[in-house]
């Protein structure tokens, strides 16, 4: 038994060298509504695809742990209902127990890992929910990060979180945080957290680069690029703050918990934001898409 089901775009790549892009899709079960998010995890790859480099979105199908995803199993999973958020925690007995699941960020990277890929696109990072201090709710994205060398391309944190606390926690952890092109870290929705992100750097060569020389000096875990979203799209965090407040308020008043939280968060930003967070997240994943690519890209072109 092969444990990763590589798809025959995928088989294709590898063999020729092409640089991939590993993609997640939690955000497609859990994240987004039908049919935005078929036409989302759609136009993701295509944007891969245009950047030079082949999509490979990972996910668990019937047990099977699959690297790439052909466009049917892409449209089954975007419909599926009750199907699992996986992270490190549940990744291998849903494998175990020929169930299907979707990958998170974490998820996603031990895929990444395993099919030998080192660059990864998504939306936002999980981190330290706001009232961690009463919930203890810190995404397990966090410790994957300090533990699997994959770099991942994300629009910064996601805003529903306490991003002063989840920026302290990747440092403990030993995570580079890079904000692309600007000293500020993003906030998903919104360019600028109102924080410095620690590291900056300004092409996909130098990631690339860093990435490379983690690796030459053994040093385990990966990259956090928090790419911001394009100003067009941008919501300003002022804007937000008042709908992410109440959001939050809303989880606590029907008892939302663990796994349920972020899921929950979003779709009640979208309605309360009347669709307007879909259409940012949607543009802020494609411009994360493209810069994984090139990241990918530089990797290979460097890598003996
Ligand atoms: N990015 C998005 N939308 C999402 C996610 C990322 O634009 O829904 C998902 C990722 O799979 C991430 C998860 O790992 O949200 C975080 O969940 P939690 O906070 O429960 O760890
Ligand atoms: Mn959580």
């Amino acid at each position: 038994m092969t444990l990763v089901q590589f798809s025959p775009a995928v088989t294709e790549a590898k063999a020729n060298g092409t640089p991939i892009v590993a993609l997640e899709s939690t955000i497609i079960t859990h994240g987004m509504p039908y049919p935005q998010n078929l036409e989302t995890a759609r136009l993701v790859e295509q944007t891969v695809r245009e950047a030079g480099a082949v999509p490979a979105t990972m996910a668990v199908l019937d047990g099977q742990l699959c690297a790439g995803l052909t466009d049917e199993q892409l449209e089954n999973l975007a419909q599926a209902k009750n199907v699992a958020k996986l992270s490190r925690a549940d990744m291998a007995a849903c494998i175990a127990q020929g169930k299907t699941g979707a990958t998170t960020v974490a998820a996603t990277m031990i895929a990444a890992r395993l099919a030998g890929i080192e660059v990864f696109a998504t939306g936002g990072i999980g981190g330290v929910h706001k009232g961690a201090e009463d919930s203890f709710d810190i995404s397990a994205d966090l410790s994957e990060l300090a533990q699997t060398a994959v770099t991942v391309v994300a629009a910064g944190a996601k805003a529903i979180l306490d991003l002063p606390k989840t920026l302290e926690v990747l440092e403990t952890n030993g995570v580079p945080v890079i904000a692309y092109g600007q000293d500020a870290l993003p906030a998903f929705w919104s360019r600028d957290a109102g924080l410095r992100a620690p590291l900056r750097m300004d092409s996909a060569a130098q990631i690339a680069a860093a990435h490379q020389m983690r690796a030459a000096m053994g040093i385990p875990g990966g990259q956090l690029v928090a790419n911001p979203i394009p100003p067009e799209h941008e919501i300003p965090a002022d804007t937000l703050a008042p709908i992410i407040a109440q959001a939050t308020a809303d989880a606590a008043k029907h008892g939302i918990t663990g796994k349920g939280v972020t899921p929950y968060l979003l779709q009640r930003i979208f309605e309360l934001t009347e669709g307007r967070s879909l259409e940012a997240n949607i543009a802020l994943v494609l411009n994360n898409a493209r810069l994984a690519a090139a990241i990918a890209r530089e990797l290979r072109a460097t890598s003996g």
